[in-house]
């Protein structure tokens, strides 16, 4: 039998890549995701204006809409990557590696080297007061919750991590997109396996990431956790961040909240609540093809000589 040059058998073994990773690719939903969501809350001024229990199969951006108010939904180019098929069993699966972009910090230019999902509400942030009865203000009072299972990422590298945001994304003035507020689970780096949760403070015009507060997690007391932001002052821009644990459905205790108050609203009236799953990226499908394929060539061309 005859030895095949390896550049002759490239294109199936690329045939079969391809093959694989549509196999692989369509059954990486909410079965195989590292994170699940199971309920997400926002509150406006003592009223309950969106819920989704993603309990009805269909994953975002369909999400519950409610008549009457104009909080009604994700917004659909504030939805980063791929969540088709990512709910079942009433939860949504979160899983970095379906992004739909690189993650490139917008300002500064520099590569986050994050791979990151992730979705927002649309709360027609408007950057002026008298919509007031639009989205999260800074002169409502608001209360925004997140029900996830209690997981510890599976790294300790800084990136695998999952949680709870309020962004002023859609600012397009010098004062948007730096009051980014993120409550993060993290593997705990001084006690390997143990889940952290944090609360980071993120400003992408200076590409600073602020630790207020952390603590270390404790998974016994609960096999769910709700993350939440409250603003509990109108006018007054600081908001609190907190958890309570969940066990087998259940609240367990009172909510906890961190001492630190962060302060938002900085060139703006308006946050918009989102959540997000991030993990360190790899080479993107195409590029690690071709490094495959290029020290293939090399290899190839070393034997021929
Ligand atoms: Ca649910
Ligand atoms: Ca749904
Ligand atoms: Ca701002």
């Amino acid at each position: 039998m005859t030895r095949r040059p390896a550049l002759r058998r490239l294109p199936r073994i690329a045939l079969a890549a391809t093959a694989a990773c549509a196999a692989f690719c369509s059954t990486a939903t909410a079965a195989t995701a590292p994170y699940r969501l199971d309920r997400l809350t926002v509150e406006r001024n003592g009223s309950l204006i969106f819920v989704d229990e993603f309990d009805d199969g269909a994953a975002l951006p369909p999400g519950p809409f409610f008549t009457g108010t104009t909080i009604a939904g994700y917004v659909p180019e504030r939805i980063v990557g791929d969540f088709s098929g990512a709910e079942s069993g009433g939860k949504l699966g979160l899983d970095p590696s379906r992004r739909g972009v690189a993650t490139v910090n917008p300002f500064t230019g520099k590569p986050e080297g994050a791979s990151f999902q992730a979705a927002y509400l649309n709360v027609n942030t408007e950057s002026t007061q008298q919509t007031a009865a639009r989205g999260l203000k800074l002169n409502h009072t608001f209360h925004v919750s997140a029900l996830f299972d209690l997981v510890t990422p599976a790294k300790a590298d800084g990136f695998d991590s999952y949680g709870l945001r309020l962004a002023d994304f859609d600012n397009r003035s010098a004062t948007g997109w730096n009051d980014v507020l993120d409550l993060q689970i993290f593997q705990s780096r001084s006690a390997p396996g143990m889940p952290v949760l944090l609360l980071l403070e993120r400003d992408f015009h200076a590409g600073t990431r602020n630790i207020l507060a952390q603590l270390r997690l404790d998974p016994t007391q609960g096999d769910q956790i709700e993350l939440f932001f409250d603003k509990h002052t109108v006018d007054n821009p600081t908001v609190r961040a907190g958890y309570r644990y969940y066990k087998a459905g259940a609240a367990v205790g009172q909510p906890a909240s961190f001492s630190t108050l962060a302060t938002l609203f900085e060139g703006e009236v308006f946050t918009r609540p989102g959540f997000f799953a991030v993990a360190q990226a790899v080479p993107e499908p195409s590029t690690a093809w071709l490094l495959a394929a290029g020290i293939a060539g090399l290899a190839w061309r070393r034997r021929s000589r």
